[in-house]
């Protein structure tokens, strides 16, 4: 099967790319420089139409959002273990939801905190304050989540590691993450997992090759 994945450094696309590195697969990644644009370029919806990171090429055929991706790349590859199973249908959907949670939830939370001057034409600091509680609301969730634990327990998921992102982010556009000390152990943990190091590696290297500064690791 043949494998590309469209990213930029420090975009969500790193949750996707941590995922192909966890399941040890071989895959070509291209940068799409969303900096100067190129997710909107018609080269690139022609790829995905949606205009954003990430989307999977998989066999020439295009997959897009993280969580249908992630799902995909579980389904795919079982022994990666990037999420949880369970025989009980009720338990079997939980990672679907928390996934979603992340994309539609604490995403759009952390982007009016990170670039507020998106939503609105009128007074940014207002967009982001609203962003703020949001995602205060939210990080008291996560915190109890990962309170000297992992997201479903024992073992780390790909969940960890896209609320991680979140996470790192949104303390990047100034949220007060010190104020979450289980949030601060969690984030030092999911440093530490050989997968994102080196996802961090191959974004670090794809950004050197583009000349791409200032990137959040
Ligand atoms: N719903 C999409 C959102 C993807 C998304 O917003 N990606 C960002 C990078 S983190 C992007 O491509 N931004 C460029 C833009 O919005 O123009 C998903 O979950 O995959």
């Amino acid at each position: 099967m043949d494998l590309t994945l469209f990213y930029f450094p420090g975009a969500c696309s790193r949750v996707t790319m941590t995922a192909l590195e966890a399941a040890g697969v071989a895959y070509h990644d291209r940068l799409v420089n969303i900096r100067t644009d190129e997710q909107k370029s018609a080269d690139y919806r022609r790829v995905n139409p949606k205009g954003k990171v990430p989307a999977l090429a998989v066999d020439g055929r295009i997959m897009t959002e993280n969580a249908a991706i992630l799902v995909f790349l579980d389904r795919l590859f079982p022994a990666a273990g990037l999420l949880p199973h369970s025989d009980d249908p009720v338990a079997e959907i939980a990672p679907l939801s928390d996934l979603l949670w992340c994309s539609s939830t604490l995403h759009p939370a952390m982007r009016q905190i990170r670039a507020p001057d998106k939503f609105t034409t009128g007074d940014p600091a207002a967009v982001k304050a609203d962003g703020m509680g949001k995602f205060a609301a939210e990080a008291t969730r996560i915190a109890a989540g990962v309170d000297g634990r992992w997201w479903y327990g024992e073992r780390w998921s790909i969940v960890d590691i896209y609320l991680f992102w979140l996470c790192n982010v949104a303390e990047k556009g100034g949220f007060p993450l010190h104020d979450y000390p289980a949030i601060i152990d969690h984030a030092a943990r999911v440093r530490a997992l050989p997968p994102l190091i080196r996802a961090l590696d191959r974004e670090r290297a794809g950004a050197d090759r583009a000349g791409i500064e200032g990137t959040i690791y």
